[in-house]
Order: structure tokens, then C-alpha cells, then sequence
């Protein structure tokens, strides 16, 4: 079922956009995506999420508490950051790059994700919600 979503992800990513090179092999190979990212437990859920001008899709993710999950984003046109100010997270991602940002989940709990990177007149919109539930 995971490798279902993975995969659906991965190909909504390849058809997104094709000019990407990222360093990851997560698209349309679900196989070696664990093995890839050395520094993602091998248990954890992988959300794939994409930011452009000026959004991230999916705009709002859904975890459990206490769940293993990492969201791998990718910038697919700009340079972005990803934050959630109440969890710490702040990661910028830089154009064509992919970064897999662990989100802590052992605080449930309706939390708000912007773009943390000035990237232009759609920066303030660019948001999201994370739920812990
Ligand atoms: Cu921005």
C-alpha cells in the first residue's frame, strides 16, 4: 500500500516536471528509495512533496504520533525553505534540489509550514498544514 502511494508520488513528480535531475532515484523506483537516503530510518514514511512558484503540493500532510516520517521536497521551479516554527524545522531546498526533512511527531497537533526562502510575489502564500494525530 505504501509503495502504491510511493510510487503514485513519484510518477506525479516525473510528469511535473522532467527537466529535474535530482540526486534521489525515488522516481518510479520504489525499490532502492530506502536504501538511498542514508539518513532516513528504513521504517519511515516518505511523503513525497514538491515546491514550485508558489506552492507546495500536497499542501497538508496527515501523520501519526510517534510515526517514523520524512518529507523528501523537492524544488521544481525556485529556490524554497520549508519551516514549521513551533517543531524547529527550517530547511531551504535550492532549485532542482531534493532534501528529505524528519519530522518529529511525538507532539499531536494542527501545525502551519510556509516557505521560508524570500522567492517572490507568491512567498506569503505559501503554506501548509501538518497534522499530528
Ligand atoms: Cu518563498
Amino acid at each position: 500500500m505504501k509503495k502504491h502511494i510511493i510510487l503514485v508520488a513519484g510518477l506525479l513528480l516525473l510528469s511535473a516536471c522532467v527537466a529535474v535531475d535530482t540526486t534521489s532515484d525515488t522516481q518510479g523506483n520504489t525499490s532502492s528509495a530506502a536504501a538511498s537516503s542514508e539518513a532516513v530510518p528504513s521504517a519511515a514514511r516518505v511523503i513525497e512533496m514538491t515546491a514550485t512558484n508558489w506552492q507546495f503540493t500536497p499542501a497538508a500532510v496527515t501523520l501519526q504520533q510517534g510515526e517514523n516520517a520524512v518529507i523528501r521536497l523537492a524544488a521544481t521551479a525556485g529556490n524554497h525553505g520549508f519551516a514549521v516554527q513551533e517543531l524547529g524545522i527550517n530547511e531551504a531546498v535550492n532549485e532542482g534540489q531534493t532534501k528529505d526533512i524528519t519530522i518529529p511527531t511525538d507532539r499531536p497537533g494542527t501545525y502551519r509550514f510556509r516557505c521560508s526562502v524570500p522567492c517572490g510575489e507568491g512567498h506569503t502564500d505559501m503554506t501548509g498544514t501538518l497534522v499530528i494525530e
